[in-house]
């Protein structure tokens, strides 16, 4: 692996406030305004299209004009430019996301490039955590906009609240009509959420939990968007099959899980912490 060494960490600390670290555990997401400095995402940005162009051509076509892959794992950490990985492993990203999980030290799980082209579809809803077998509570994604965002792009929305609720009817939420979704999304008092427009540096960070999508992009501008999943280094692989909720989807996700587990963590078994160099710290706390 090509990364280097991120863990010698000069901070200049993101202060997060009261009311954020409190907003975040009532809703599930947070968005924090200029975490990045706009020239840093500016000056890592051609590498990053760079690579989302590459990768995006194994992706189906249904898959592209969404801007991602529900089942492919298609931007591999191990063979990553050395420009995208400085970037994904920024310590301020890292640092916001270990505040939010509560957690002294977070190590990085994957990245993908959401990148919605023009006229592009919308991202179905989803809880990540029905992919992913870590414990669910200690895993969050930064959203990470490479480009200024506005309404018609289709903007990340989020169903505040839903990471306290572990129901079937979330883990379907894809099958509802947006009317439906929204009715019973507020019979269990939860609402959704847009992140708003967004300036370059601006990031919204959501926890696996919530439930998520986006509409479609009606802009006439690529939506590029780098997403980096991150975990607490206390995190424990869950296995795939203690899945207990009897949805529709259940099957599909146990097989994603054992797919997700083979591939990330090849030489661990459920109940093991998730530590490999595969997927490093790349923030701890100094005091
Ligand atoms: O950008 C999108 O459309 C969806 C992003 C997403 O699902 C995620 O970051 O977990």
């Amino acid at each position: 692996m090509n990364q280097g060494q991120p863990l010698t960490l000069k901070l200049d600390n993101v202060q997060l406030s009261q009311v954020q670290l409190e907003q975040y555990r009532r809703d599930g997401h947070l968005v924090v305004p200029q975490v990045l400095l706009p020239t840093e995402v500016i000056a890592a940005r051609p590498a990053l299209m760079a690579t989302a162009n590459r990768e995006r051509e194994k992706l189906s076509n249904y898959e592209r004009s969404v801007g991602a892959s529900g089942s492919q794992f298609i931007y591999d950490l191990r063979e990553i430019d050395p420009v995208v990985w400085q970037f994904i492993a920024s310590p301020r990203l890292a640092q916001v996301a270990a505040e939010l999980l509560e957690t002294d030290r977070i190590r990085i799980l994957h990245y993908n490039c959401f990148f919605k082209p023009a006229g592009g579809r919308g991202t179905a809803w989803h809880q990540d955590y029905l992919y992913i077998p870590l414990e669910a509570e200690k895993l969050i994604t930064a959203w990470v906009p490479l480009v200024n965002l506005t309404a018609e792009m289709g903007l990340l929305t989020l169903a505040s609240g839903s990471h306290r609720c572990k129901t079937a009817d979330l883990a379907t939420a894809n099958q509802y009509s947006q009317g439906d979704l929204e009715q019973m999304l507020s019979e269990q008092g939860l609402q959704l959420t847009t992140v708003g427009n967004l300036a370059v540096g601006d990031v919204s960070f959501h926890s696996s939990l919530t439930l998520h999508g986006a509409p479609p992009n009606r802009s006439h501008q690529m939506r590029a968007v780098v997403a980096v999943s991150y975990y607490a280094d206390e995190a424990r692989i869950q296995d795939p099959e203690d899945y207990q909720l009897n949805s529709p989807g259940t099957l599909q996700s146990i097989a994603y899980r054992q797919h997700f587990l083979r591939e990330y963590f090849p030489h661990l078994k459920p109940g093991d912490l998730a530590h490999t160099s595969d997927h490093p710290i790349v923030y701890q706390r100094m005091n």
